[in-house]
């Protein structure tokens, strides 16, 4: 069966025009006028773009005692319901666990998955079994690697675990990944706070300052350009971090910025509200920013300093959240947001003239599939590509609320937000996912989507380079004096 879409306007990262769009076997099969399909849908006054793409999820995530409380299955439906037809997750190994054995527990769970998704692997520990296991990682796909430089105790790597897997994955042509706040001093300044008598959410924003992050994004940019990888800023969320990665972006480094749609839309006023669960619903890491850090994050959108916005989807309960009671270091780090992306950003960013409708596409879609190395297959509106879709309807509006929501989380941290530009329906791979309110792709529809390791884009204009024989490094260079 052959499917037409007609009389919309199609907006990719770089052009808006108006044609029809004919979708066979999961793929588009032509784009031009007077296109005939067996099915038609009509997406009069509204924009074909390509399904976003959320490069920073945590479904089903097993963290500080208990899991993150969407899985695949409803994290998939409130992704497909905001627009979003592919999301990409984290394998977790717990520190000493095998790569292999980990990818295979995370695979199990995207049994229900309604959408394609792809994952990063997580470094969490090093050593040889690591090294070895990253090359066969790499093989099944995945080729993109994250690191905690936060979490102390847990997931958090140090700076020699960093350098060595950022040439390792240099080697294999992958991507290195990096939370970057300083873990170090984050738990220094959290037990100052508690030794003050600060045991509320404020604790946890004051244990955060925007230091640390700047700190580790600086730190990590000049390891990564040490070992000659590319490098991904997950979460991205001030001033000081997204300078660093401005002037490493500048300087000729291949460095990604990804900001959050809450650090974009959201404040840290909020963990100054008076109702504890109001401000602990609100807990995340990096925590919400003052306003000017939110105006350098929008800058960076408009200038392409930042490239790709996600939401580090992790969503918990009111009731899981009360286990910080009494110590805000308890408090389950982490906030939704996989349903409204799209909505908020459409809402905030095209709606207030600050970002095209082009930069919206590139923002949500395209800049992600271009560095997770899977464009043209996802994201993009062109013969060949996946039929991932989305219609938009700039002008449909609605309040936002947990009470209508997909996530199974009983509150919604966006909770009595207006956003106007929804969409009307999503097409994954050519089926329609979602429409008139209702996600409509089967359990088990999502698939896995495997990338390429890209050797030769992957490769940052490293300065330095390791070398066996410095002195007669360090003699060509010197001038012509004699020495
Ligand atoms: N930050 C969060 O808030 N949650 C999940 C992990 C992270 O880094
Ligand atoms: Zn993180
Ligand atoms: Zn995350
Ligand atoms: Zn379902």
């Amino acid at each position: 069966m052959t499917t037409v879409i007609k009389d919309g306007t199609i907006v990719t990262h770089e052009l808006t025009y108006t044609a029809d769009v004919l979708i066979e076997n999961g793929v588009i099969a032509a784009i031009g006028a007077g296109l005939q399909g067996d099915q038609v849908i009509d997406a009069a006054g509204c924009l074909i773009m390509p399904g976003g793409i959320d490069p920073h999820t945590h479904l089903e995530m097993p963290f500080m005692g208990t899991f993150s409380i969407d899985d695949f299955e409803s994290g998939t439906r409130a992704a497909l319901a905001g627009g979003t037809t592919m999301v990409v997750d984290f394998a977790l190994p717990a520190p000493g666990q095998s790569l292999l054995d980990a990818l295979a527990l995370w695979s199990n769970k995207t049994a229900r998955a309604h959408c394609d998704y792809s994952f990063h692997m997580a470094i969490t520990w090093w050593g040889q079994q690591v090294f070895d296991e990253m090359a066969e990682i790499t093989a099944r796909g995945i080729t993109s690697f994250k690191h905690f430089m936060a979490y102390k105790g847990s997931l958090m790597v140090n700076d020699d675990e960093l350098f060595a897997s950022f040439r390792r994955i240099a080697d294999l042509g992958g991507l290195a990944m990096v939370h970057a706040e300083n873990g170090d001093i984050v738990a220094e300044m959290s037990a100052k706070l508690l030794a003050d008598g600060v045991t509320g959410p404020e604790g946890h924003a004051f244990s955060r300052p925007t230091q640390v992050e700047g700190e580790a994004t600086n730190r990590a940019i000049m390891i990564a350009d040490m070992a000659g990888v590319p490098l991904y800023v997950v979460h991205t969320s001030c001033e000081e971090s997204h300078e660093a990665i401005r002037r490493a972006r500048q300087s000729g480094k291949r460095v990604w910025g990804e900001p959050l749609i809450q650090h974009l839309v959201l404040d840290d006023s909020e963990y100054l509200h008076p109702d504890w669960d109001h401000a602990a619903r609100r807990v995340m890491s990096p925590p919400f920013r003052g306003k000017q850090h939110q105006d350098s994050l929008w800058a960076g959108l408009a200038a392409g300093s930042l490239s790709c916005v996600a939401t580090d989807h992790c969503a918990f309960s009111t009731a899981q959240k009360r286990f910080g009671l009494g110590d805000f270091t308890k408090i389950p780090n982490g906030t939704g947001g996989l349903e409204d992306r799209m909505p908020l950003l459409w809402t905030y960013g095209v709606g207030t003239g600050r970002l095209t409708p082009s930069e919206f596409v590139a923002a949500t879609s395209t800049n992600a599939a271009k560095v997770l190395n899977c464009y043209p297959q996802k994201g993009a509106v062109a013969v060949g590509s996946d039929a991932d879709l989305v219609i938009w309807d700039p002008k449909a509006t609605k309040v936002i609320t947990a009470s209508a929501q997909q996530s199974a989380s009983d509150f919604n941290v966006f909770e009595g937000i207006t956003v106007t530009g929804l969409p009307r329906m999503t097409l994954s791979r050519g089926v329609i996912a979602y429409a008139e309110g209702k996600v409509l792709a089967a359990e088990s529809h999502g698939a896995f989507v495997p990338r390429k390791a890209n050797p030769d884009v992957n490769r940052a204009l490293s300065a330095w380079k390791a070398v066996s024989n410095p002195r007669a490094v360090l003699r060509a260079e010197l001038p012509a004096t004699g020495v």
